[in-house]
């Protein structure tokens, strides 16, 4: 192959993977992204979605978007009481060398507070992750609040965020 055909292959490849049905950065490819919004006066929604790593280990770091004021990585956490409670994850979520991790109901998530408006069923948001190595990849993310939770994942949606405390979230 001469030089300017491997150009014109690269290119190519890049094209393909602009239109191809999930976002990818180096060794990072992310995989069947979904929101669901907490209801119809929503102020937060939360995003799921399977995270690829064809790399060395990564981890997620931050996440924003134009959707909300705020954009935070939350976990779910069972307290002494045995309730469950969302947290904050400052430090993130690791990405395992050669594996994935998945964002799921009732587990790790990106949850947005403060949504500047609630999109429709259908309707596109884009969310911008920022890992530590592979940097930031932007996401289309579909609004899907049919999807049932993943076998075995609990039902985020009667998590009833609404009522949690998410420290600074506006109260209206
Ligand atoms: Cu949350």
């Amino acid at each position: 192959m001469t030089t300017k055909s491997l150009l014109l292959a690269a290119t190519a490849a890049v094209f393909t993977l602009a239109s191809a049905p999930f976002a990818f950065a180096g060794d990072i490819t992310i995989k069947d992204p979904y929101l669901r919004v907490s209801g119809a006066m929503a102020k937060t929604a939360a995003a799921f979605m399977t995270i690829e790593n064809a790399g060395a280990e990564d981890r997620l770091i931050d996440a924003h978007s134009d959707l909300s004021e705020k954009v935070e990585l939350h976990t779910h956490k069972q307290n002494a009481d045995g309730v469950m409670q969302m947290l904050h994850v400052e430090e993130g979520f690791a990405i395992p060398a050669g594996g994935s991790h998945a964002l799921e109901r009732g587990a790790d998530h990106v949850m947005f507070l403060g949504l500047n408006s609630v999109p429709a069923e259908g309707d596109k948001i884009t969310l911008v992750l920022t890992f530590e190595k592979a940097g930031e990849v932007t996401v289309e993310v579909p609004v899907d609040n049919t999807r049932a939770p993943a076998a075995g994942g609990m039902e985020h949606g009667k998590m009833d965020h609404g009522k949690m405390n998410h420290g600074a979230a506006p109260s209206n």
